[in-house]
């Protein structure tokens, strides 16, 4: 890495900071995570993310105590159904909601370490320099059922 890109890179870094703080007009509401089936070891979790702000912002990584890998999926077209397709990011404008949902985008939470229960906490990285811990309840496949209805 040069000089000057190093400098860059802490320019960045101090600029981003405050938003770290949670000035950024990020903020995730309903958060949860579908229950896995017994013996896998995959999941999905959903929630709707809030731009209040007024500049863009973009989700770019997220991931999870409970698994080994976490990342962004966006459901697309295939040759003949729908398939998942990992994405690096989830552009988020200005006074935009962002909802993953069951049957679109949504986080995916791959290598979980045995079945989750209750609630995790997922880590969301975004390009403002905003962090934001969410804890997401761990919802059973009825109950799953039942928010997604609500929609
Ligand atoms: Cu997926």
């Amino acid at each position: 890495m040069t000089m000057k890109k190093t400098l860059l890179v802490f320019l960045f870094f101090l600029l981003a900071a405050p938003f770290a703080r949670g000035e950024a007009g990020i903020s995730v509401k309903d958060p949860w995570v579908r229950q896995n089936p017994p013996g896998t070891s995959v999941t999905a979790a959903y929630m709707v993310i809030e731009n209040t702000g007024a500049t863009a912002d973009e989700l770019l990584g997220v991931s999870c105590g409970c698994s080994a890998e976490a990342s962004i999926h966006v459901i697309e077209m295939g040759e003949d159904s729908m398939v998942m397709k990992e994405v690096p990011s989830i552009a988020v404008p200005p006074g935009a909601s962002v909802g993953l949902s069951p049957g679109g985008s949504h986080l995916m939470l791959e290598g979980l370490s045995g079945d989750i229960k209750d609630n995790v906490v997922l880590e969301l990285k975004f390009r403002s320099g905003a962090r934001i811990s969410v804890k997401a309840p761990v919802l059973s496949p009825s109950a799953a059922q039942k928010r997604s209805s609500h929609h």
